[in-house]
């Protein structure tokens, strides 16, 4: 017997997960995507077999291919097709407000449509990542009022977070342990063995709440690593040493061999020009908002809401490097043209969800200045941008590394310098070694990069 599932939200975690499932021996899967302005034209190009998402994903634009081609993938713009689907994926967008506060707008929506025309015994997932509490309280209360039917008994609920990221996401599908979170025993183990068909790491039950929390903890945990390095790096800054350094060297502390727990092995991450993407940014308010919306208690988490302070922080520092590597050049930022290379959150991919590179360009323009986007692999974005790096560079007075794409660690910095008005060059990534900036005459600043003055 074929066994049909269906996957809402055709973005980085829908598609390879509705690919995998398809191209599992016995199942056949239709993708959902809305015909937006933005994402409605993925609908077309994925029925051709065509991989809708930028930069190297390995694996992901053969395995789209051939069950397009062997039929067992299809993707449409209505959530009905549900209705005789044996479990439904839930992939949408649940971003945060201007208030840290979730949007569920796509969630209530689709899980509204989902309850109406879903089956008797169907299994739905939650697969975005949501505010700890909002399976039991938020999904399972409307898709049990649209469908007339109980959780456990008429329909199976869980929540199987996503381990994926932009470069590695079948790998990181395929090969990473999942949680799996169901309202109660018999969702779990329906969810677990669903995962079992494409995932070939453990999958490790618990319940729904549990696992929400598992999951904002586990990107929140980042963050604040992250949040620490970016505080190393200030410090670091002030002082005149070189943060990265440091990193190298406090990493080289080994764990306690007799008892690794009681001294584990030092992981401090990288400081940089700011946190982006659809998780780290928005995951500790998420915690949060569980916390004060579902805790029996409450109280304040201080480091979580810091975490965030300082990493929104970052991009206003990259500014404060351009303006201190002008001065020397008896500049300001009034009518300076600055370049900022990379708009994606992250290397070599074409994800601009709440990248750093929008603050640095918004701060940058607030400063008077006129700041160029670069991009070689984003498709569209909400601020204008060029693909064509000298447009980008010619007579700028100072350039910024704000995304590490391969393309710019291969720039020549002498012919860099020549195309420069002054030859300013801020580093949010550590991409360039100073020494080699300064011998080709570029005025030099890093982020976290203290440079001792005589
Ligand atoms: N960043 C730093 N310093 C670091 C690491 C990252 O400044 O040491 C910055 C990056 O430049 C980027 C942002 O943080 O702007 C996020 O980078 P990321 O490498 O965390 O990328 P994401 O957000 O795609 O992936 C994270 C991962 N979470 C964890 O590792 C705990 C991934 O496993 C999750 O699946 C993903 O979030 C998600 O979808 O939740």
């Amino acid at each position: 017997m074929i066994r049909k599932i269906v996957v809402v939200g055709m973005g980085y975690v829908g598609i390879p997960v509705a690919a995998l499932f398809a191209d599992a021996p016995g199942f056949t899967v239709i993708g959902v995507q809305r015909r937006s302005k933005r994402s409605g034209w993925k609908i077309d190009w994925l029925n051709e077999g065509k991989n809708p998402i930028g930069g190297d994903e390995p694996g992901l634009s053969e395995l789209i291919a051939r069950v397009v081609k062997k039929r067992t993938f299809r993707v449409v713009d209505d959530v009905s097709t549900c209705k005789d689907a044996e479990a439904v994926l839930i992939d949408v967008q649940t971003p945060t407000n201007v208030d840290k506060k979730p949007n569920y707008d796509s969630l209530k929506e689709v899980s509204e449509t989902v309850g109406k025309f879903m089956s008797l015994g169907t299994l739905v997932v939650v697969e975005s990542t949501v505010a700890p509490g909002t399976t039991d309280n938020v999904v399972k209360p409307i898709l049990e009022k649209s469908s007339g039917m109980k959780a456990g008994k008429g329909f199976y609920l869980a929540f199987c977070y996503e381990r994926v990221m932009v470069g590695r996401l079948i790998k990181n599908m395929v090969g990473l342990p999942r949680i799996v979170g169901g309202v109660e025993e018999e969702s779990t183990k329906r969810a677990i063995e669903l995962y079992s068909h494409i995932v070939k790491a453990e999958l490790i039950p618990t319940d729904a709440l549990t696992a929400e929390v598992t999951k904002v903890v586990e990107n929140t945990y980042r963050d604040v690593n992250i949040a620490f390095a970016n505080e190393v790096a200030l410090i670091c800054e002030s002082l005149g040493v070189d943060a990265f350094k440091v990193r190298e060297l406090v990493n080289t502390l080994p764990n306690d061999p007799t008892n690794p727990a009681s001294n584990p092995v030092r992981i401090m991450h990288y400081p940089g020009a700011g946190v982006g993407g659809h998780c780290l940014p928005k995951d500790g308010w998420l915690l949060k908002y569980g916390l004060d919306t579902f805790g029996k208690f409450r109280f304040f988490p201080k480091i979580i809401v810091n975490t965030r302070e300082v990493n929104d922080f970052m991009p206003v520092h990259v500014a404060d490097l351009v303006e201190d590597a002008l001065a020397e050049h008896s500049k300001t930022l009034k009518g300076a043209k600055v370049a900022i290379l990379g708009v994606a959150f992250l290397e070599n991919c074409d994800d601009t969800r709440n990248t750093p590179s929008a603050s640095i360009y918004s701060e940058l323009k607030k400063r008077g200045a006129k700041p160029v986007l670069h991009d070689p692999i984003v498709r569209d974005f909400d601020l204008p941008f060029t693909r064509d790096l000298n447009e980008a560079l010619l007579n700028a007075d100072a350039v910024v590394l704000s995304t590490k794409h391969k393309e710019y660690l291969r720039l020549n910095l002498n012919e860099l310098k020549s195309r420069l008005a002054t030859p300013v060059l801020v580093d949010g990534r550590n991409a360039f070694n100073s020494s080699d900036a300064t011998k080709a005459g570029l005025t030099y600043r890093g982020v976290g990069k203290g440079t001792r003055k005589a």
